[in-house]
Protein backbone atom coordinates (compact mmCIF):
# COMPACT_ATOMS: atom_id res chain seq x y z
CA UNK A 1 0.00 0.00 0.00
CA UNK A 2 1.78 3.08 1.20
CA UNK A 3 5.45 1.75 -0.27
CA UNK A 4 4.50 2.01 -3.67
CA UNK A 5 7.23 2.56 -5.74
CA UNK A 6 7.38 6.39 -6.72
CA UNK A 7 7.23 7.04 -10.74
CA UNK A 8 8.87 10.44 -9.97
CA UNK A 9 12.73 10.52 -10.15
CA UNK A 10 14.82 10.02 -7.44
CA UNK A 11 15.32 13.00 -5.26
CA UNK A 12 17.70 13.82 -2.33
CA UNK A 13 16.26 14.55 0.82
CA UNK A 14 15.40 13.17 4.02
CA UNK A 15 15.26 9.71 5.13
CA UNK A 16 11.96 7.80 5.05
CA UNK A 17 10.07 4.25 5.22
CA UNK A 18 8.96 4.83 1.60
CA UNK A 19 12.30 4.22 -0.04
CA UNK A 20 12.09 2.93 -3.40
CA UNK A 21 15.50 0.86 -3.52
CA UNK A 22 17.01 -0.58 -0.39
CA UNK A 23 20.29 -2.08 -0.97
CA UNK A 24 21.13 -0.65 2.08
CA UNK A 25 18.82 0.82 4.86
CA UNK A 26 20.46 4.72 4.27
CA UNK A 27 20.88 4.38 0.70
CA UNK A 28 21.54 7.86 -1.43
CA UNK A 29 18.69 7.60 -3.75
CA UNK A 30 15.40 8.16 -1.91
CA UNK A 31 11.99 8.58 -3.48
CA UNK A 32 8.89 8.86 -1.48
CA UNK A 33 5.14 8.51 -2.00
CA UNK A 34 2.37 7.96 -0.17
CA UNK A 35 -0.74 5.79 -1.15
CA UNK A 36 -3.92 7.61 -2.17
CA UNK A 37 -7.02 5.73 -2.26
CA UNK A 38 -9.67 8.10 -3.08
CA UNK A 39 -11.54 8.30 -5.93
CA UNK A 40 -11.95 12.09 -5.39
CA UNK A 41 -9.75 14.90 -4.54
CA UNK A 42 -11.57 17.68 -3.15
CA UNK A 43 -10.38 21.03 -4.40
CA UNK A 44 -10.95 23.85 -1.75
CA UNK A 45 -9.66 25.95 0.99
CA UNK A 46 -10.77 27.66 3.74
CA UNK A 47 -9.64 31.70 4.16
CA UNK A 48 -10.33 33.99 7.37
CA UNK A 49 -11.88 36.85 6.48
CA UNK A 50 -12.96 40.38 7.80
CA UNK A 51 -16.19 41.31 7.18
CA UNK A 52 -16.68 44.92 9.08
CA UNK A 53 -16.22 44.36 12.22
CA UNK A 54 -16.52 40.78 12.03
CA UNK A 55 -13.86 37.72 11.10
CA UNK A 56 -15.33 34.62 9.23
CA UNK A 57 -14.53 31.94 7.11
CA UNK A 58 -14.87 31.67 3.49
CA UNK A 59 -14.01 29.05 0.88
CA UNK A 60 -12.60 29.08 -1.95
CA UNK A 61 -12.88 25.71 -4.57
CA UNK A 62 -14.90 23.74 -6.80
CA UNK A 63 -17.66 22.72 -4.45
CA UNK A 64 -19.65 21.48 -7.56
CA UNK A 65 -17.89 18.24 -8.38
CA UNK A 66 -20.18 15.38 -8.89
CA UNK A 67 -19.64 12.56 -5.52
CA UNK A 68 -17.44 9.35 -6.66
CA UNK A 69 -18.46 6.21 -6.65
CA UNK A 70 -17.60 3.59 -3.43
CA UNK A 71 -14.04 2.01 -3.93
CA UNK A 72 -14.50 -1.69 -4.69
CA UNK A 73 -12.86 -3.44 -1.27
CA UNK A 74 -10.03 -5.90 -2.32
CA UNK A 75 -11.23 -7.88 0.84
CA UNK A 76 -14.44 -7.40 2.55
CA UNK A 77 -17.22 -9.68 1.48
CA UNK A 78 -20.21 -9.47 0.89
CA UNK A 79 -21.56 -10.14 4.43
CA UNK A 80 -19.12 -7.74 5.96
CA UNK A 81 -20.44 -5.00 4.09
CA UNK A 82 -23.42 -5.40 5.22
CA UNK A 83 -22.22 -5.69 8.92
CA UNK A 84 -20.46 -2.81 8.64
CA UNK A 85 -23.29 -0.62 6.88
CA UNK A 86 -25.78 -1.71 10.21
CA UNK A 87 -22.39 -0.85 12.71
CA UNK A 88 -22.71 2.68 10.80
CA UNK A 89 -26.55 3.05 11.65
CA UNK A 90 -26.50 1.89 14.61
CA UNK A 91 -23.72 4.89 15.58
CA UNK A 92 -25.77 7.11 13.63
CA UNK A 93 -29.39 6.53 15.14
CA UNK A 94 -27.50 5.98 18.76
CA UNK A 95 -26.20 9.51 18.82
CA UNK A 96 -29.44 10.64 17.25
CA UNK A 97 -31.06 9.27 20.41
CA UNK A 98 -28.55 10.87 22.40
CA UNK A 99 -29.07 14.14 21.17
CA UNK A 100 -32.73 13.47 21.99
CA UNK A 101 -31.77 12.71 25.23
CA UNK A 102 -29.86 15.91 25.80
CA UNK A 103 -32.65 17.67 24.82
CA UNK A 104 -34.91 16.30 27.83
CA UNK A 105 -32.41 17.37 29.71
CA UNK A 106 -31.21 13.47 30.78
CA UNK A 107 -27.90 13.48 30.15
CA UNK A 108 -24.93 14.67 32.67
CA UNK A 109 -22.40 17.14 30.54
CA UNK A 110 -22.32 17.42 26.99
CA UNK A 111 -22.59 15.14 23.96
CA UNK A 112 -20.13 14.45 21.30
CA UNK A 113 -20.96 13.72 17.37
CA UNK A 114 -19.37 11.52 14.91
CA UNK A 115 -21.68 12.59 12.17
CA UNK A 116 -20.24 12.12 9.24
CA UNK A 117 -17.41 10.39 10.58
CA UNK A 118 -19.34 6.97 10.95
CA UNK A 119 -17.20 5.26 8.22
CA UNK A 120 -14.20 5.99 9.49
CA UNK A 121 -15.62 5.08 13.41
CA UNK A 122 -17.15 1.58 11.87
CA UNK A 123 -15.06 0.66 8.96
CA UNK A 124 -11.87 0.90 10.66
CA UNK A 125 -11.93 -1.09 13.98
CA UNK A 126 -13.92 -3.51 12.37
CA UNK A 127 -10.46 -4.38 10.78
CA UNK A 128 -8.85 -5.58 14.15
CA UNK A 129 -9.31 -9.03 15.48
CA UNK A 130 -10.93 -9.63 18.91
CA UNK A 131 -7.60 -10.05 21.32
CA UNK A 132 -6.26 -6.50 19.49
CA UNK A 133 -6.74 -3.09 21.06
CA UNK A 134 -8.17 -0.19 20.18
CA UNK A 135 -7.68 3.63 21.86
CA UNK A 136 -11.05 5.68 20.78
CA UNK A 137 -11.35 9.40 20.69
CA UNK A 138 -14.45 10.88 22.02
CA UNK A 139 -16.17 11.06 18.12
CA UNK A 140 -15.70 7.36 17.93
CA UNK A 141 -18.60 5.68 19.35
CA UNK A 142 -19.43 3.92 16.62
CA UNK A 143 -15.83 1.92 17.15
CA UNK A 144 -16.66 1.35 20.77
CA UNK A 145 -20.10 -0.36 19.34
CA UNK A 146 -17.74 -2.51 17.57
CA UNK A 147 -15.87 -3.42 19.94
CA UNK A 148 -18.92 -4.58 21.46
CA UNK A 149 -20.25 -1.99 24.49
CA UNK A 150 -23.48 -1.87 23.18
CA UNK A 151 -25.93 1.55 22.80
CA UNK A 152 -27.22 0.97 26.32
CA UNK A 153 -24.35 1.07 27.76
CA UNK A 154 -22.82 4.17 26.27
CA UNK A 155 -26.28 5.66 26.86
CA UNK A 156 -25.94 5.08 30.44
CA UNK A 157 -22.82 6.56 29.94
CA UNK A 158 -23.65 9.77 29.01
CA UNK A 159 -26.83 9.73 31.69
CA UNK A 160 -24.09 8.85 34.45
CA UNK A 161 -26.76 5.92 35.75
CA UNK A 162 -25.41 3.60 38.24
CA UNK A 163 -25.12 0.65 35.35
CA UNK A 164 -22.88 2.52 32.98
CA UNK A 165 -19.08 1.55 32.42
CA UNK A 166 -17.89 3.81 34.82
CA UNK A 167 -20.76 2.92 37.30
CA UNK A 168 -21.61 6.97 37.50
CA UNK A 169 -18.78 8.47 38.08
CA UNK A 170 -17.91 9.92 34.57
CA UNK A 171 -20.51 11.65 32.35
CA UNK A 172 -18.85 10.73 28.62
CA UNK A 173 -16.76 8.75 27.16
CA UNK A 174 -13.90 8.01 29.43
CA UNK A 175 -14.58 4.21 29.63
CA UNK A 176 -12.63 0.97 28.21
CA UNK A 177 -12.53 -2.21 29.37
CA UNK A 178 -9.27 -4.30 29.51
CA UNK A 179 -10.47 -7.17 30.48
CA UNK A 180 -12.71 -8.36 28.07
CA UNK A 181 -12.94 -6.10 24.53
CA UNK A 182 -9.63 -4.79 25.02
CA UNK A 183 -10.41 -0.73 24.72
CA UNK A 184 -8.15 1.85 25.71
CA UNK A 185 -10.26 4.54 27.43
CA UNK A 186 -9.95 7.69 25.68
CA UNK A 187 -7.60 10.51 27.00
CA UNK A 188 -8.49 14.19 26.83
CA UNK A 189 -5.04 15.29 26.46
CA UNK A 190 -4.89 15.08 23.09
CA UNK A 191 -2.68 12.82 21.36
CA UNK A 192 -1.47 10.72 24.66
CA UNK A 193 -3.61 7.73 23.74
CA UNK A 194 -0.84 7.39 20.69
CA UNK A 195 2.54 6.42 23.20
CA UNK A 196 -0.31 4.69 25.42
CA UNK A 197 -1.49 2.11 22.55
CA UNK A 198 2.17 2.25 21.02
CA UNK A 199 3.39 0.52 24.91
CA UNK A 200 0.51 -2.47 24.78
CA UNK A 201 1.92 -3.33 21.37
CA UNK A 202 5.30 -3.29 22.92
CA UNK A 203 3.91 -5.28 25.85
CA UNK A 204 2.02 -7.95 23.45
CA UNK A 205 5.41 -7.99 21.99
CA UNK A 206 7.03 -8.57 24.97
CA UNK A 207 4.71 -11.62 25.50
CA UNK A 208 5.82 -12.79 22.27
CA UNK A 209 2.98 -11.53 19.70
CA UNK A 210 2.83 -8.71 17.42
CA UNK A 211 -0.26 -7.55 17.73
CA UNK A 212 -2.49 -4.67 15.16
CA UNK A 213 -3.45 -1.34 17.76
CA UNK A 214 -5.52 0.73 16.64
CA UNK A 215 -6.25 4.57 17.58
CA UNK A 216 -7.54 8.18 16.31
CA UNK A 217 -6.16 11.74 16.30
CA UNK A 218 -7.75 14.68 15.13
CA UNK A 219 -6.26 17.20 12.67
CA UNK A 220 -6.11 19.72 15.37
CA UNK A 221 -4.59 17.25 17.45
CA UNK A 222 -1.91 15.82 15.54
CA UNK A 223 -0.20 18.73 16.14
CA UNK A 224 0.75 18.17 20.18
CA UNK A 225 4.32 16.96 20.85
CA UNK A 226 3.33 13.66 22.27
CA UNK A 227 1.65 12.52 19.09
CA UNK A 228 5.50 13.03 17.51
CA UNK A 229 6.36 11.24 20.57
CA UNK A 230 4.22 8.10 20.38
CA UNK A 231 4.64 7.32 16.45
CA UNK A 232 8.56 8.07 16.57
CA UNK A 233 8.78 4.99 19.25
CA UNK A 234 6.56 2.74 17.40
CA UNK A 235 8.54 3.43 14.05
CA UNK A 236 11.77 2.96 15.78
CA UNK A 237 10.47 -0.51 17.72
CA UNK A 238 8.67 -1.41 14.73
CA UNK A 239 5.43 -1.30 16.89
CA UNK A 240 2.03 -2.48 15.48
CA UNK A 241 0.19 0.70 15.96
CA UNK A 242 -2.12 1.63 12.97
CA UNK A 243 -3.07 5.51 13.57
CA UNK A 244 -6.44 6.75 11.69
CA UNK A 245 -5.17 10.83 11.67
CA UNK A 246 -9.05 11.77 11.35
CA UNK A 247 -8.98 15.00 9.10
CA UNK A 248 -12.34 16.39 9.27
CA UNK A 249 -11.21 20.24 8.39
CA UNK A 250 -12.10 21.74 11.98
CA UNK A 251 -10.26 21.32 15.31
CA UNK A 252 -12.99 23.53 17.14
CA UNK A 253 -13.72 26.76 15.65
CA UNK A 254 -9.91 26.56 13.58
CA UNK A 255 -9.93 25.36 9.94
CA UNK A 256 -7.29 22.75 9.07
CA UNK A 257 -5.80 24.99 6.59
CA UNK A 258 -5.16 27.59 9.59
CA UNK A 259 -3.07 24.79 11.67
CA UNK A 260 -0.87 23.39 9.33
CA UNK A 261 1.63 23.77 5.79
CA UNK A 262 1.42 20.31 4.53
CA UNK A 263 -0.93 19.89 1.81
CA UNK A 264 -1.76 16.53 3.57
CA UNK A 265 -1.22 15.26 6.87
CA UNK A 266 -0.63 11.88 5.24
CA UNK A 267 2.90 13.28 4.38
CA UNK A 268 3.66 13.43 8.08
CA UNK A 269 4.79 9.67 7.80
CA UNK A 270 7.72 10.72 5.49
CA UNK A 271 9.37 12.06 8.62
CA UNK A 272 9.03 9.02 10.78
CA UNK A 273 10.12 6.83 8.17
CA UNK A 274 6.60 4.77 8.31
CA UNK A 275 3.83 4.17 5.32
CA UNK A 276 1.35 7.05 5.14
CA UNK A 277 -1.95 6.64 3.34
CA UNK A 278 -4.39 8.48 2.36
CA UNK A 279 -8.36 7.63 1.94
CA UNK A 280 -11.62 9.20 1.93
CA UNK A 281 -12.75 9.17 5.00
CA UNK A 282 -16.81 8.98 3.58
CA UNK A 283 -16.24 5.84 1.97
CA UNK A 284 -16.01 2.72 4.15
CA UNK A 285 -14.67 0.30 1.84
CA UNK A 286 -11.35 2.66 1.59
CA UNK A 287 -11.32 2.84 5.45
CA UNK A 288 -11.64 -0.94 5.83
CA UNK A 289 -8.64 -2.00 2.97
CA UNK A 290 -6.23 0.74 4.43
CA UNK A 291 -7.03 -0.26 8.11
CA UNK A 292 -6.65 -3.82 7.24
CA UNK A 293 -3.12 -4.15 5.36
CA UNK A 294 -2.10 -2.02 7.94
CA UNK A 295 -3.10 -4.54 10.54
CA UNK A 296 -1.69 -6.95 9.06
CA UNK A 297 1.42 -5.28 8.23
CA UNK A 298 1.51 -4.82 12.23
CA UNK A 299 0.76 -8.72 12.74
CA UNK A 300 4.24 -9.51 10.71
CA UNK A 301 5.81 -7.23 12.99
CA UNK A 302 6.73 -4.16 10.16
CA UNK A 303 5.78 -1.45 12.33
CA UNK A 304 3.33 1.35 12.35
CA UNK A 305 1.23 2.81 9.86
CA UNK A 306 -0.41 6.54 9.48
CA UNK A 307 -3.72 6.44 7.17
CA UNK A 308 -5.30 10.14 6.71
CA UNK A 309 -8.97 9.67 6.51
CA UNK A 310 -9.95 12.96 4.75
CA UNK A 311 -14.34 13.77 5.87
CA UNK A 312 -15.72 16.80 7.58
CA UNK A 313 -17.38 17.34 11.20
CA UNK A 314 -20.56 17.85 10.47
CA UNK A 315 -21.55 19.21 13.66
CA UNK A 316 -20.15 21.27 16.38
CA UNK A 317 -17.28 20.26 18.51
CA UNK A 318 -20.14 19.46 21.07
CA UNK A 319 -23.88 20.00 21.22
CA UNK A 320 -23.51 23.67 22.79
CA UNK A 321 -21.72 24.50 19.61
CA UNK A 322 -23.35 25.46 16.84
CA UNK A 323 -21.17 25.50 14.22
CA UNK A 324 -21.93 29.38 13.09
CA UNK A 325 -18.52 29.40 11.37
CA UNK A 326 -18.56 26.79 9.39
CA UNK A 327 -19.31 28.02 5.35
CA UNK A 328 -22.60 26.67 4.67
CA UNK A 329 -21.62 24.99 1.54
CA UNK A 330 -19.16 23.22 2.90
CA UNK A 331 -21.79 21.53 4.79
CA UNK A 332 -23.88 21.06 1.27
CA UNK A 333 -20.81 19.95 -0.04
CA UNK A 334 -20.16 16.85 2.48
CA UNK A 335 -23.53 16.15 2.87
CA UNK A 336 -23.84 14.62 -0.43
CA UNK A 337 -20.89 12.61 0.48
CA UNK A 338 -22.91 11.28 3.48
CA UNK A 339 -20.81 8.08 4.42
CA UNK A 340 -24.39 5.93 4.98
CA UNK A 341 -26.43 7.51 2.42
CA UNK A 342 -23.70 6.59 0.09
CA UNK A 343 -23.11 3.01 1.34
CA UNK A 344 -26.59 2.36 0.75
CA UNK A 345 -26.55 3.52 -2.52
CA UNK A 346 -24.14 1.22 -3.16
CA UNK A 347 -25.13 -1.48 -1.39
CA UNK A 348 -28.98 -1.52 -2.35
CA UNK A 349 -28.59 0.12 -6.08
CA UNK A 350 -24.65 -0.65 -7.00
CA UNK A 351 -23.61 -4.21 -5.53
CA UNK A 352 -27.76 -5.17 -5.38
CA UNK A 353 -26.55 -7.27 -2.37
CA UNK A 354 -29.32 -5.86 -0.42
CA UNK A 355 -33.01 -5.44 -1.38
CA UNK A 356 -35.35 -2.44 -0.70
CA UNK A 357 -37.47 -4.79 1.77
CA UNK A 358 -34.22 -6.29 3.53
CA UNK A 359 -32.57 -2.77 4.13
CA UNK A 360 -36.01 -1.64 5.37
CA UNK A 361 -35.82 -4.65 7.58
CA UNK A 362 -32.22 -4.08 8.59
CA UNK A 363 -32.97 -0.17 9.53
CA UNK A 364 -36.30 -1.32 11.97
CA UNK A 365 -34.25 -3.80 13.16
CA UNK A 366 -31.15 -1.39 14.38
CA UNK A 367 -34.48 1.44 15.42
CA UNK A 368 -35.63 -1.21 17.86
CA UNK A 369 -32.72 -2.29 18.79
CA UNK A 370 -32.03 1.61 20.14
CA UNK A 371 -35.60 2.24 21.31
CA UNK A 372 -35.13 -1.16 23.82
CA UNK A 373 -31.29 0.20 25.12
CA UNK A 374 -32.84 3.99 25.29
CA UNK A 375 -35.95 2.91 27.60
CA UNK A 376 -33.65 0.68 29.44
CA UNK A 377 -31.22 3.32 30.02
CA UNK A 378 -33.28 5.84 30.96
CA UNK A 379 -34.80 4.01 33.03
CA UNK A 380 -32.29 2.32 35.17
CA UNK A 381 -30.79 4.42 38.22
CA UNK A 382 -28.87 6.81 39.24
CA UNK A 383 -26.12 5.48 41.59
CA UNK A 384 -26.81 5.94 45.63
CA UNK A 385 -24.87 8.60 46.97
CA UNK A 386 -23.28 6.48 49.44
CA UNK A 387 -21.31 4.92 46.53
CA UNK A 388 -20.14 8.26 45.54
CA UNK A 389 -16.73 7.55 47.16
CA UNK A 390 -16.11 4.12 46.16
CA UNK A 391 -14.25 2.96 42.71
CA UNK A 392 -12.47 6.36 42.35
CA UNK A 393 -9.24 4.82 43.08
CA UNK A 394 -7.72 1.50 42.40
CA UNK A 395 -7.54 -0.66 45.60
CA UNK A 396 -6.49 -4.17 44.02
CA UNK A 397 -9.93 -4.18 42.28
CA UNK A 398 -8.06 -4.17 38.66
CA UNK A 399 -6.11 -7.86 38.32
CA UNK A 400 -3.65 -7.03 35.96
CA UNK A 401 -2.50 -10.30 34.16
CA UNK A 402 -0.66 -10.76 30.94
CA UNK A 403 -2.97 -11.32 27.78
CA UNK A 404 -0.58 -13.58 25.14
CA UNK A 405 1.54 -14.88 27.35
CA UNK A 406 4.94 -14.28 30.24
CA UNK A 407 6.98 -11.63 29.56
CA UNK A 408 10.46 -12.77 28.08
CA UNK A 409 13.08 -10.02 27.40
CA UNK A 410 15.03 -12.34 24.86
CA UNK A 411 11.93 -12.83 22.67
CA UNK A 412 11.66 -9.20 22.05
CA UNK A 413 15.30 -9.09 20.27
CA UNK A 414 13.86 -12.18 17.71
CA UNK A 415 10.47 -10.59 17.22
CA UNK A 416 11.70 -7.40 16.01
CA UNK A 417 12.16 -7.31 12.28
CA UNK A 418 15.38 -5.99 11.30
CA UNK A 419 15.18 -2.17 9.47
CA UNK A 420 15.08 -3.68 5.93
CA UNK A 421 11.65 -5.48 6.22
CA UNK A 422 9.97 -2.76 8.02
CA UNK A 423 10.74 -0.15 5.02
CA UNK A 424 11.01 -2.57 2.52
CA UNK A 425 9.27 -1.92 -0.92
CA UNK A 426 6.71 -4.28 -1.88
C1 LIG B 1 -3.33 18.59 24.50
C2 LIG B 1 -4.71 19.19 24.40
N1 LIG B 1 -4.86 20.46 24.01
C3 LIG B 1 -6.09 21.01 23.92
C4 LIG B 1 -7.19 20.26 24.23
C5 LIG B 1 -8.59 20.88 24.14
N2 LIG B 1 -9.30 20.34 23.00
C6 LIG B 1 -10.18 19.34 23.12
S1 LIG B 1 -10.83 18.88 21.66
C7 LIG B 1 -9.96 20.05 20.83
C8 LIG B 1 -10.09 20.18 19.34
C9 LIG B 1 -9.57 18.98 18.69
O1 LIG B 1 -9.65 19.08 17.30
P1 LIG B 1 -9.26 17.83 16.43
O2 LIG B 1 -8.01 17.23 16.95
O3 LIG B 1 -9.25 18.28 15.03
O4 LIG B 1 -10.40 16.78 16.71
P2 LIG B 1 -11.96 16.87 16.36
O5 LIG B 1 -12.60 17.56 17.51
O6 LIG B 1 -12.08 17.62 15.09
O7 LIG B 1 -12.42 15.46 16.23
C10 LIG B 1 -9.15 20.77 21.68
C11 LIG B 1 -8.25 21.87 21.29
C12 LIG B 1 -6.99 18.94 24.65
N3 LIG B 1 -8.02 18.14 24.97
N4 LIG B 1 -5.75 18.42 24.72
MG1 LIG C 1 -10.69 18.03 13.61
Amino acid sequence: MANRKSKRPAQKSASNGNRSSLKTPFSEDRTYSIADLRLEKPSFTIRQIRKGDEICYQVEGNLNSSVPPIRESKFLSKQQHIEIYRWMLLNRKMEQALENLYKQGKVVGGVYFGLGQEACSCASAYALKKDEWLGPLIRNQGSLLVRGFSPRDIMMQYMAKAGSPTKGRDASSHFGDINERNVVAPISTLGDLIPVLAGVALGARLQGRNIAVMTYIGDGGQSTGVTYEGINFAAVENLGLVLFVENNLWGYSTPADMQFRVKDLAERAIAYGIPGVIVDGTDACQIYDAAHEACERARRGEGPTLIEAKMMRMKGHAIHDAAEYVPKPLFEYWRKRDPIARFENYLVNVKKWLTREENERLIADVDRQLEEDRDYAVASPMPSPESAAGGVYCDGCHEVKPKYGMANAPERIHARPKPESATHIK
